[in-house]
C-alpha cells in the first residue's frame, strides 16, 4: 500500500492526494511529528532528506516533490491519465502547476503568517494582507484567461492542472474568505466541490485550518519554529516583510530548508 506523509493543509499534499484518489489508488497517510518546528526524523526523513512533505513511499520507493510524485504516479499508473494528451495542453497544465506552486501558494501561506500566527501587526499586517489579497486575484484574473469556457483547466476533463490549482483557489475562499475573482472561476469551483476525489481532500484541509492550535502563542513563545522557504521568503520580502524575517531570525521562530546530505 502506498504511504504518503502529510499535513492536510499543504497545498502540495492536497495536489498528491488528490492525484491518488483521480487514480483510484489506495494510499494510507501519516502526519510526521516534528514537522513546521524542525524535529522531523524516522521514517519520514528517510524518506525525504528536506524533511518536507509531501513524500510518498511505495514498497522500497521514496519519492518526495510534489511535482516529482505526480511524475511518478502518471509513469507507474498511467490509466486514467491526469495530463492531458495534445502537448500544447500539457505543457500548459504543467505551466499552470509551477504558477500555483511558485506564485499562487506563497499568498495563502503568508496570509496564514500575518493573519493566524499574528507575524506582524498594525499598518504592516494591513499592507502584507492587501499585498496577499492583490496577488491573488491578479492571479485568478490570469487564470481565468487559461480557462475560458472550458470545464476544466485540463480541457473537456478534470487533470493535472486542475488538481494543482484546486489546493489554492479553494484555500484562499474557505481559509481567508476570498471569493472566486470571476464568474467562470465560481462555476468551475463549484465543479471542484461537486467531485468527492477534490472535495473530500478540500474538507480535510478547512477541518485542519479550524482546528489549528494558537500559532500566535506559539509564535510568542518560541516553540514554533517555521521554514521560510524559496518563494514563500520571497513573498514575505516583497510584501514588506523584511522586519517580520529580521524577527523571526532573532527569536529563532524562523529557519530555513535543509538541504540532504551530511553537514
Ligand atoms: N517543492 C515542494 C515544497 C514542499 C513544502 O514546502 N512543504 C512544506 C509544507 S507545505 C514543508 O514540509 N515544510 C517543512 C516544515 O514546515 O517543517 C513540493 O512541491 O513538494
Amino acid at each position: 500500500m502506498l504511504k504518503l506523509y502529510e499535513h492536510p493543509m499543504s497545498a502540495f499534499v492536497m495536489k498528491v492526494k488528490m492525484a491518488l484518489n483521480e487514480k483510484g489508488l489506495a494510499w494510507t497517510a501519516e502526519v510526521p511529528s516534528g514537522l513546521m518546528v524542525g524535529q522531523a526524523g524516522g521514517g519520514f526523513l528517510a524518506a525525504n532528506p528536506r524533511a518536507e512533505i509531501p513524500a510518498l513511499v511505495d514498497g522500497d520507493v521514496a519519492v518526495f516533490d510534489s511535482t516529482v510524485i505526480l511524475e511518478y504516479l502518471e509513469d507507474k499508473w498511467p490509466q486514467p491519465a491526469l495530463m492531458p494528451a495534445d502537448p500544447a495542453l500539457r505543457a500548459r497544465a504543467r505551466m499552470l502547476e509551477d504558477v500555483m506552486d511558485t506564485h499562487y501558494e506563497p499568498n495563502n501561506w503568508g496570509l496564514m503568517e500575518v493573519l493566524v500566527a499574528q507575524r506582524a501587526t498594525g499598518a504592516l499586517a494591513d499592507q502584507m494582507v492587501a499585498f496577499g489579497k492583490a496577488r491573488i486575484g491578479q492571479l485568478q484574473h490570469w487564470l481565468d484567461g487559461h480557462l475560458g469556457d472550458a470545464p476544466w483547466f485540463n480541457g473537456a476533463t478534470c487533470g493535472w492542472a486542475d488538481v494543482c490549482i484546486a489546493p489554492v483557489v479553494a484555500r484562499s475562499k474557505l481559509a481567508y474568505g476570498i471569493d472566486p475573482a470571476t464568474p467562470r472561476i465560481a462555476a468551475w469551483l463549484g465543479r471542484v466541490m461537486a467531485r468527492p476525489s477534490l472535495a473530500s481532500v478540500i474538507e480535510q484541509m478547512h477541518t485542519a485550518f479550524r482546528n489549528l492550535p494558537d500559532l500566535a502563542a506559539q509564535v510568542r513563545d518560541g516553540t514554533l519554529v517555521r521554514q521560510y522557504r524559496d518563494h514563500r521568503l520571497e513573498w514575505i520580502l516583497a510584501a514588506g516583510g523584511l522586519p517580520v524575517v529580521q524577527e523571526g531570525l532573532d527569536k529563532g521562530t524562523i529557519r530555513f530548508s535543509r538541504p540532504p546530505g551530511r553537514p
